[in-house]
């Protein structure tokens, strides 16, 4: 027998199957055709056989492997795998000590009740709380990223490249730091730890960035903010615009180091580099002043910390860990629960003059920094300290389903002026940082994720109430066991913080709150003469007839260009994509330029929002105009989801974004 040649087979079978499948209509010459195929197949050897179909298998085995890679690389793009995000967020396999942290949140899981990954137990209510699977940002990343996959290839290659060059960086925003433009002598220098998430950045956000009609508002407004600061308060902690002069606070440029990162986010290389010249030459912390630990923590070290990872420059580490050693003596006290006040220059600490008490939602609003700093700098005992204000505030009665009182002894450690609920003044960032400490660690600490649904399902239970005649659902007040339907401006953090907890799997109601009170929030703009919010109101529960949904008392009508619902509309907007929250932001950015616009420079506050004729500027000027406000502005009139992607940060409670740990 002498076999015709495998591959003049090959051809036969690739013939015939080409014409059956082309459906074409010579019936009899098909059959012909593959009874010829089947004689000429038989006539071929055994081995000649298994050759040919070893070889089709492995063509099958190839198309196989090729499809699972092609799929994978797709998927990683959406959900991003634990190996990448470590890569991102530049994390050094070899460094020991700076994987601490992360690990240590693992080992607290034995502290934690077990809470299986998509349901939590409701201990109060002994029943079960859903959390969603489906990431409800899956649609808006479709939507945004339409031509990314090429896009992100391309950065993939690139990726592995700047891994070469790890000690330049080059930031999303283009500008390149080189190592040594640090700017201590090297041997002053803290070693960068290679913990900080610029690298991320630089892999998922440096696309030219195309910046839009509002975008640029906000960007004039401030650089008006920061020329009038320049002008009149260069240095100094805010700007007095209106007398063209300055209030000292701690006296550290805390409007400075507020905005070092907004600069950063807007692109404003002049003015970020005359800023960090000033942080460079003229910050001080050897100063012999009292300072707030909350205050200094969320605007001071959190503004470093987030310029530090933005930019890559180890001056701002350097000055974080500073800061972060002089105000470890606050912790000095006989419950381990800080002291509201410490000399940065003396390290003495010490309560108000008036009290022993401390406030809780400040002693529980600084952990997302100091447990940061820890990580970065592997010196554990930042993070030792806050955590343990943590599990003792987890572990105390005196909490009402979930809600807690405002002040808490540092003697005692016990709950002070029991009986009082709010999320407004003294409470509010406790609620934010319990989920926010959750998602910077990398959701393992199921303790605090399960205090934070509790305390929602406590605001649902005892807060919530709706208005009259509009029926807008607000978050009111429990004293001694008495409502009150009254709302501050600073509970307008909820809404964002309700849908940033959706976002990362709570349940849906989580979400469907959220819209609610954000309308609200919106609507305590809308609905008062100058567009502006108060820093108080009280809604109308019962329907009375002429009267609106709001009122305001005298003594609340001030607005000090607060942040919260500029800060909820971003994260409506950046999970719904609903353009709707784009628009309310737009019309209470214009009502700041009409109301709050000082000419020569800068902003006020005002002390009467119900005023459109004379708003009563203050001559004041707060750091979170500038650190957080338009910073929020900014990120709200943007399109792109990757511009401080909120699955690699999380923002500190003075909107200064620092990374989510990646999985240990
Ligand atoms: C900021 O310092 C922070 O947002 C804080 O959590 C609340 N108060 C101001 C802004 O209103």
């Amino acid at each position: 027998m002498y076999p015709p040649s495998p591959r003049q087979d090959f051809f036969a079978v690739t013939l015939n199957l080409g014409e059956r499948s082309q459906g074409g209509g010579g019936g009899s010459k098909y059959w012909r055709r593959r009874r010829l195929c089947w004689r000429k197949w038989k006539q071929l050897s055994r081995l000649q056989r298994n050759i040919i179909l070893f070889f089709f298998a492995f063509l099958a085995v190839c198309g196989l492997i090729s499809y699972i890679n092609m799929a994978n690389h797709g998927r990683a793009f959406t959900s991003r795998s634990s190996e990448e995000q470590k890569i991102e967020l530049d994390i050094p396999e070899l460094n020991p000590a700076v994987l601490a942290a992360p690990q240590k949140a693992d080992a607290n899981q034995g502290d934690f009740p077990e809470i299986l990954p998509q349901k939590t137990r409701n201990p109060r209510r002994g029943r079960l709380v859903n959390l969603q699977i489906k990431a409800p940002q899956e649609d808006l990343k479709e939507r945004s990223h339409d031509d990314d996959t090429k896009r992100l290839e391309e950065e993939h290659g690139q990726a592995s490249k700047e891994n070469k060059s790890e000690r330049t960086v080059i930031s999303w925003r283009g500008a390149v730091i080189e190592p040594d433009q640090g700017t201590e002598p090297p041997s002053n220098k803290i070693q960068d730890p290679g913990h900080r998430s610029s690298t991320a950045e630089i892999k998922s956000q440096k696309k030219p960035v195309l910046i839009n009609e509002r975008q640029k508002a906000v960007i004039e407004a401030f650089r008006h903010a920061w020329k009038g600061y320049k002008k009149f308060a260069w240095g100094r902690d805010e700007l007095k615009p209106l007398t063209h002069s300055f209030n000292e606070w701690f006296g550290l440029g805390l409007t400075i180091i507020d905005a070092l990162d907004t600069m950063w986010i807007l692109d404003l290389k002049e003015e970020f580099e005359e800023a960090k010249a000033w942080v460079k030459t003229e910050l001080n912390f050897g100063k012999n002043v009292d300072v707030n630990l909350f205050e200094s923590t969320i605007r001071i070290l959190g503004g470093l910390l987030s310029t530090y990872h933005l930019s890559g420059d180890s001056l701002f580490l350097e000055k974080a860990k500073d800061i972060g050693n002089r105000l470890m003596p606050a912790f000095n006290t006989p419950s381990r629960i800080p002291y509201s006040d410490v000399n940065i220059g003396s390290g003495v600490a010490h309560p108000p003059r008036w009290t022993s008490d401390s406030t809780v939602a400040e002693v529980t609003s600084i952990q997302l920094e100091f447990r940061e700093l820890s990580r970065l700098t592997g010196d554990m005992r930042f993070q030792t300290a806050v955590e343990k204000v943590m599990k003792h505030v987890h572990s105390l009665s005196g909490k009402n389903d979930g809600l807690v009182p405002m002040f808490i002894n540092t003697n005692s450690g016990l709950f002070t002026h029991l009986g009082v609920y709010t999320l407004g003044a003294r409470a509010d960032s406790y609620y934010e940082y319990l989920l926010k400490q959750w998602i910077q660690g990398g959701k393992k600490e199921n303790e605090l994720l399960e205090e934070y649904i509790n305390a929602i399902e406590g605001v649902k239970r005892h807060l919530l109430r709706k208005s009259e005649p509009s029926k807008l659902t607000f978050v009111g007040e429990l004293a001694h066991g008495r409502f009150r339907a009254k709302m501050d401006h600073l509970v307008c953090f909820l809404p964002g913080t309700l849908a940033l907890g959706a976002h990362n799997g709570l349940t849906a109601d989580h979400m469907e709150l959220a819209k609610a009170l954000i309308e609200t929030c919106y609507q305590m703009y809308h609905q008062i003469e100058t567009g502006l919010s108060p820093e108080i109101v009280y809604f109308n529960i019962h329907p009375q007839k002429g009267h609106k949904d709001v009122e305001v008392k005298s003594s609340d009508r001030h607005n000090l260009l607060r942040p919260e619902t500029i800060e909820s509309l971003f994260y409506l907007y950046r999970f719904t994509g609903d353009k709707k929250y784009q628009d309310w932001g737009w019309e209470i950015l214009q009502n700041f330029n009409k109301y709050t616009r000082v000419p020569a420079g800068g902003y006020s506050s005002i002390d009467n929002v119900q005023s459109p004729s004379n708003p009563q500027p203050r001559d004041k000027m707060e750091s979170f105009f500038l650190g957080e406000t338009l910073k929020y502005f900014f990120l709200l009139f943007s399109d792109d989801m990757d511009l401080i992607n909120l699955d690699q940060y999380v923002f500190n409670t003075e909107a200064h974004p620092l990374p989510i740990w990646a999985p240990a």
